[in-house]
């Protein structure tokens, strides 16, 4: 099946009580066992849901996995995943991440006994350095949020294997019609489902996909053990959001690559970090190993942060809002917003400074936001 009829197939049919065809929403917490020792195919809705089963057979089909797992959110999906390993291991991390990931990582994993290094896996030398015995995963994003630098996952899976070391990709900012590194050869896909899997910003949830049937039972062993799974309204609504998730991404890589480019070409703006430019330094490993570009990107504007906040405070048709991959347009400023739960020495070091942001360009009429974007701009 092709990505468009796995997204309104994968997992979902006509339902076998009434014909239902679109999945219903199982709002139960538990379901009648026949006897002690025969439960259903379903027995507590932690273990399992109806709903639940339906979006995250979907998910594996579309990041072309065997299993899919849902969770509550997407930092939920992190922390489960992050269970899998223990006391005396090493972890390298992406040295550019989200803010929640990097607070994830440094503030918790990191105090549980687990050695967190962070490592810039644009250089595959210091990265095939850094791997040691006791490493047991490497956790990339590409491309990163906010600052868009892409790494070469088939690089990084093919040194990860050699050594035995996991490699899961946080495939949130492309979602699985753009990019499917389980194909690259990665072993885990982690998706903040909040963003453009459901695309209508009034759920969050998280997710993660894998091939290996071993690791698959033991992250639903984590899912089920930890309780870190959504309920099934959530499940429902997510389910009714991905069905349009190609026709969206479409729409989103088109406005966000005109925004982009109207940004470079203007005056008050310093720099356009969007990797479909010219200018975008991987732009040629973006078209080798992603079929496209989301709406979300990011960029430096003049005059500091009182020209930052100039331009937020003049847009009409953006509200000041993390979250991005929403169907409406959102601006924000990660070095006070998704940011900021990282120390000040490293946003800058990172780049993300007061006068960086971020763009999540929707799907409104392009004709409109550039009009926002040029008048707002005289403001700055
Ligand atoms: O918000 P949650 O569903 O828990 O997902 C966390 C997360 C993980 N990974 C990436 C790449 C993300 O962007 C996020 C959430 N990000 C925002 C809220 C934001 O505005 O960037």
């Amino acid at each position: 099946m092709k990505f468009r009829t796995k997204s309104i197939h994968a997992g979902q049919g006509p339902e076998a009580l009434y014909g239902a065809v679109m999945t219903p929403i199982y709002q139960t917490s538990t379901f009648a066992f026949n006897s002690p020792d025969d439960p259903g195919e379903f027995d507590y809705s932690r273990s399992g849901n109806p709903t639940r089963k339906a979006l995250e057979e979907c998910l594996a089909a579309l990041e072309n996995g065997t299993r899919g797992f849902t969770f509550a959110t997407g930092m939920a999906a992190t922390a489960t995943c992050m269970m899998l390993y223990g006391t005396g291991d090493h972890i390298i991390v992406s040295d550019e991440c989200y803010g929640g990931t990097y607070r994830l990582m440094m503030d918790i994993i990191k105090n549980k006994g687990i050695e967190v290094e962070l490592v810039d896996l644009n250089d595959l030398e210091a990265l095939d350095a850094a791997i040691r015995p006791e490493t047991k995963l490497i956790w990339i994003e590409s491309p990163t949020n906010p600052l868009m630098k892409i790494v070469d996952l088939e690089a990084i899976a093919t040194i990860a294997q050699a050594k035995g070391v996991h490699t899961a990709v946080d495939n949130t900012f492309l979602s699985p019609y753009f990019q499917n590194p389980l194909d690259l050869g990665i072993d885990i896909v982690m998706h903040s489902m909040t963003k453009y899997i459901n695309g209508h910003s009034d759920v969050v949830m998280g997710g993660l996909v894998v091939k290996d049937a071993e690791l698959a039972e033991r992250i639903y062993f984590l899912q089920n053990a930890l309780g870190t799974c959504p309920g099934p309204q959530d499940c429902f609504l997510v389910l009714r959001g991905v069905k349009t998730l190609a026709l969206r991404m479409e729409a989103h890589q088109e406005n966000g690559l005109a925004i982009a480019k109207f940004l470079e070409a203007h005056p008050k703006i310093e720099k356009v970090l969007h990797p479909g430019l010219e200018s975008h330094p991987q732009r040629e490993l973006q078209r080798k190993q992603a079929r496209g570009d989301c709406g979300t990107f990011s960029f430096y504007i003049s005059n500091g942060i009182k020209g930052a906040h100039a331009l937020l405070a003049n847009l009409t048709l953006f509200p000041q809002a993390v979250s991005l991959g929403g169907v409406e347009s959102l601006i924000e400023h990660p070095w006070s917003m998704t940011h900021v739960a990282m120390p000040e020495s490293a946003r800058i070091e990172m780049g993300i400074v007061e006068n960086l942001i971020r763009v999540s360009v929707g799907i409104e009429d392009i004709e409109d936001l550039l009009a926002d974007f040029e008048a707002a701009l005289t403001h700055v």
